[in-house]
């Protein structure tokens, strides 16, 4: 047992021993998995970054080095390290590294900035944190040397790019420098139920929870995801989303890719043009989009009439609901299949499949990509409802977590007493499996497939001495999906506005896509009968004045 395993949930050991003999858990490393493909077709093109293309060869070759040097400045197996890189190829040699020896990346997000990075880093107890100098004019560097001086775990600060303040450690020269002493590397203490990488989960409650993957979980994801998306030797598939969130890292992502031994492409943004420009360039055959870009993709198509995504394919969607009148518009304005995916970071992934009805495609989310997957929907009293019964979906599975990591209050209130996953999410199961997402039973805002807790936003705005009462809700937004609304009722005599509640929540140093955009000052809260906010009556009070402009 390592010191992490201590605040790790596990599966129950019957469960554990059916997922072997259905083959689901093959023991192996990730890293050892992946490996595989390199040693297929070693010259075959595995990472392009903008000039830069790096052969399985070379990408493996690369991930030695950095996890040669890693070790040499003392990271052990076990370790955390907070990791917050654009899309670049370091990110992938350094995740591939991290697998090798046992690190643990805790993926965090490139708009998380002070209160989210120092909570993470703390609450991992991370040893580094691994950042870009600067980046679009916020110096990561500065940031990371602040929380270094206030968390006593973290020890290094390793730097993606050129300005690298004395005492800290160049990345690129890391991941350059070979040795072929490779001695550091063998004989480490790896087991496969070991976590192989921590992910956020949205959160609903404060800040976000961390969600353990173990090597055997995760290399399944892999497995079934690739299966579902058609991957082989011959997909070129593009990281346009944030690299460290489990859609683009996993599901297959970038590792899902190498898995199948095809090629990899990184974009630091999904923005049209450059996509676009990526695409016809690569010969780009599969990407992932949240609903928001793909809103942009079709207009772009439409207004410019590009013809370069000639060799797309798969265009896969998720992390928040696309309706039905886009999905309508995908394959006949930008020439490729459209592939529904309604996944979580906690495990479970549905998709809907190539061949299936085109009813399917367009108006559901799918179905889980694993025969293993249990789901079932629940109402308010806890009762299982017969199939097409509209509640909340739990779920429990080969690659779905039991619990958040060090989070054992959280934990009661996640997961069902049978240890299934609450999802939160409302959903309808049809009679041929596949899933259509309704609504949600959350605290939480899905804003362009970033997720937002409504009580962290809360907790922030309640710092202001003049608030007496406030409610963070979604307010419908026609290219967002949803965006942050706050109601607010003020003590006597005081008087707030929009800018500076924002303010408030800019000087605690919060990501930038939290912030409110909308604000409205009410008399009177409602509430719930046990004198909770009533959150549901805000909402439909937001429906009632129409729209409101931000
Ligand atoms: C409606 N809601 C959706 C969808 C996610 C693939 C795709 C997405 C995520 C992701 C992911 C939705 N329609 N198609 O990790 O690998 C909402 C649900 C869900 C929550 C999970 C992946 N796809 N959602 O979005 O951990 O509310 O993962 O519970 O960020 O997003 O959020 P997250």
């Amino acid at each position: 047992s390592t010191p992490t395993s201590a605040g790790i949930v596990p599966w129950p050991a019957d469960l554990a021993t059916q997922y072997r003999e259905l083959g689901y858990w093959t023991d192996d490393l990730m890293v050892d998995a992946l490996r595989i493909s390199a040693l297929r077709d070693p010259h075959k093109i595995a990472l392009v970054d903008g000039d830069v293309r790096l052969s399985y060869a070379q990408l493996f070759e690369r991930a030695d080095a950095l996890a040669v040097n890693l070790r040499k400045l003392g990271l052990d197996v076990d370790d955390r390290v907070v990791v917050q890189l654009p899309n670049c190829w370091e990110f992938v040699v350094l995740t591939l590294a991290c697998l090798r020896i046992g690190v643990i990346p805790v993926m965090a997000l490139p708009a998380h900035r002070r209160h989210e990075l120092e909570y993470l880093a703390e609450h991992s107890e991370a040893v580094a944190i691994i950042v870009p100098d600067v980046l679009r004019d916020f110096d990561h560097q500065e940031l990371a040397e602040v929380i270094r001086d206030v968390v006593p775990s973290v020890k290094h600060l390793i730097i993606l790019g050129s300005d690298i303040h004395e005492g800290n450690v160049d990345l690129g020269a890391l991941c350059a420098e070979y040795s072929d002493d490779l001695s550091t590397l063998e004989g480490l203490q790896i087991s496969p139920d070991d976590i192989a990488v921590f992910l956020l989960s949205g959160g609903t409650t404060g800040l976000p929870k961390l969600i353990p993957r173990s090597h055997n979980d995760y290399l399944y994801n892999l497995k079934v995801t690739a299966a579902a998306a058609n991957l082989d030797a011959e997909t070129v598939y593009l990281v346009a989303l944030p690299a460290g969130h489990n859609f683009p890292l996993a599901c297959p992502g970038f590792l899902g890719t190498f898995l199948v031994g095809g090629t990899v492409v990184m974009l630091r943004t999904p923005e049209p043009r450059k996509a676009f420009d990526a695409i016809s360039r690569e010969k780009v055959t599969h990407t992932a989009a949240v609903p928001a870009v793909v809103q942009q993709w079709i207009d772009f198509e439409v207004a410019e009439n590009t013809g370069q995504l000639g060799s797309l394919k798969v265009l896969q969607v998720g992390g928040s609901r696309l309706v039905d009148e886009l999905a309508a518009r995908v394959t006949p304005v930008l020439g490729c299949e459209l592939q529904q995916v309604f996944g979580m970071a906690e495990g479970l992934i549905n998709t809907t499949l190539s061949g299936d009805p085109e009813e399917v495609i367009i108006g559901t989310q799918g179905r889980p990509v694993s025969p293993g997957d249990e789901v079932r929907v629940v109402d308010e009293d806890g009762n299982i409802l017969p199939t097409g019964g509209r509640g909340v979906l739990h779920t429990q599975g080969p690659y779905t977590l039991r619990g958040y990591y060090r989070a054992e209050e959280h934990n009661k209130r996640a997961f069902s007493s049978d240890g299934w996953y609450i999802t939160g999410d409302i959903v309808i199961i049809r009679p041929d499996g596949n899933i259509v997402v309704e609504g949600r039973d959350k605290d939480l805002i899905n804003r362009a497939g970033e997720k937002i807790s409504g009580e962290e936003v809360e907790n922030l705005i309640y710092r202001h001495p003049g608030i007496e009462m406030v409610a963070a809700v979604a307010i419908p937004d026609a290219k967002l999906g949803e965006r942050v609304c706050v109601y607010v009722t003020l003590r006597e005599g005081v008087h707030t506005t929009l800018e500076e509640l924002r303010d408030l929540m800019k000087e605690a140093n919060v990501a930038a896509y939290k912030l409110p955009e909308v604000l409205v000052v009410t008399e009177k809260m409602p509430l719930t009968k046990v004198g909770k906010i009533d959150k549901k009556a805000l909402r439909e009070d937001l429906a009632r004045r129409g729209p409101i402009a931000p």
